[in-house]
């Protein structure tokens, strides 16, 4: 399923706002406050909507016949450009790759795992589940029920065990039975920050101590937390090498522009998207597709 069937809530706040931009037809000074106004709702942050403005502005006045729609395709296309053409496909390659899952607690990085370990296994890899969370028991459990459900191999440690050894451990363990891909969970929380930190760093040079290579270090966002998010978000960035975003819960916001500020503020792309808490609620990230819904187009208004 295509992203824009997922986005109905998340464009909520910008698509609103285009109805009375859209029905004045006509550009005016009030045109861009509005806009403006959307934007910032929307989540798209302050500094990148102003920079989004007035790139559109200046290609606005090259051309002065454009109307509201001509405004707003203009605007679109500042935003597709902005998002970027990069390569948005998760790397494999190692024997196994191992797919690192960091971000603070709550974010969605289990629930993720299960959703790309269904749609790894789907594609025909065999994976292993590696519950390098180790801070909570239950989130071993958590872990395992989606392992069953998919059909895969779980590795767990005992509760505080040390996460780079269960990692370890998984990499051993797929690499034994050919195995293409380990997903490792990863605690949000640690007693102190600095630990969890270390810990981070400490776990991805463990998994490279075998067989593994680590191929995707993604960091987990919550789409619900906004712009405070970012702020934690940016910390895991800081100590880890991270090579994609997975912005979680973009059903469950009214702000699609979040994907903007994430993208624009980590400096890294935006791979996957999630939609939903079950297995299939995973979507491929699609600028085009992305701006097409956020936007609307006149037929779905
Ligand atoms: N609506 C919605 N809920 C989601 C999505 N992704 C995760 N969730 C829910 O968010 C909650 C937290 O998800 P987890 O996967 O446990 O988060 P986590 O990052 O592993 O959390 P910790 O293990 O505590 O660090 C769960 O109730 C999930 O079902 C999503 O894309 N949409
Ligand atoms: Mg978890």
């Amino acid at each position: 399923m295509g992203l824009r069937s997922h986005l109905s809530r998340a464009r909520g706040a910008l698509s609103s706002h285009l109805v009375s931009i859209r029905a004045a037809g006509i550009v005016e000074e009030r045109t861009w406050r509005d806009l403006e106004d959307a934007l910032l709702l929307a989540d798209v942050g302050a500094k990148t909507t102003d920079e989004l403005l007035s790139e559109a502005r200046e290609r606005f006045e090259r051309n002065d016949e454009v109307d509201v729609e001509g405004l707003l395709g203009i605007l679109k296309s500042v935003l597709i450009e902005r998002l970027g053409v990069t390569d948005r496909s998760l790397a494999t390659g190692g024997e196994p790759s191992v797919w690192l899952f960091v971000g603070v607690n709550g974010a969605g990085k289990t629930t993720t795992i299960g959703k790309v370990g269904s749609r790894e296994v789907a594609a025909g890899l065999q994976v292993v589940f590696a519950a390098g969370d180790t801070f909570r028991a239950a989130a071993a459990d958590q872990l395992a029920t989606w392992a069953d459900r998919v059909g895969s191999p779980l590795v767990r440690g005992a509760e505080n065990a040390d996460p780079s050894s269960v990692i370890f451990d998984a990499v051993e363990h797929a690499a034994a039975r050919g195995a293409d891909l380990v997903l490792a969970d990863t605690a949000g929380r640690f007693h102190t920050k600095s630990n969890l930190m270390d810990e981070l760093a400490k776990v991805r040079r463990v998994a490279e101590k075998g067989s593994g290579t680590v191929t995707e270090t993604l960091l987990v966002i919550d789409a619900t937390t906004g712009q405070n998010g970012l702020v934690q978000a940016r910390q895991f960035a800081e100590v880890v090498e991270v090579t994609g975003i997975v912005l979680t819960k973009l059903d469950g916001s009214a702000r699609g522009g979040i994907v903007v500020a994430v993208q624009e503020d980590i400096g890294i792309p935006v791979k996957l998207v999630g939609v939903g808490e079950g297995g299939d609620d995973l979507v491929e990230f699609d600028p085009v597709d992305f701006v097409d819904a956020l936007f609307g187009v006149t037929a779905e208004i």
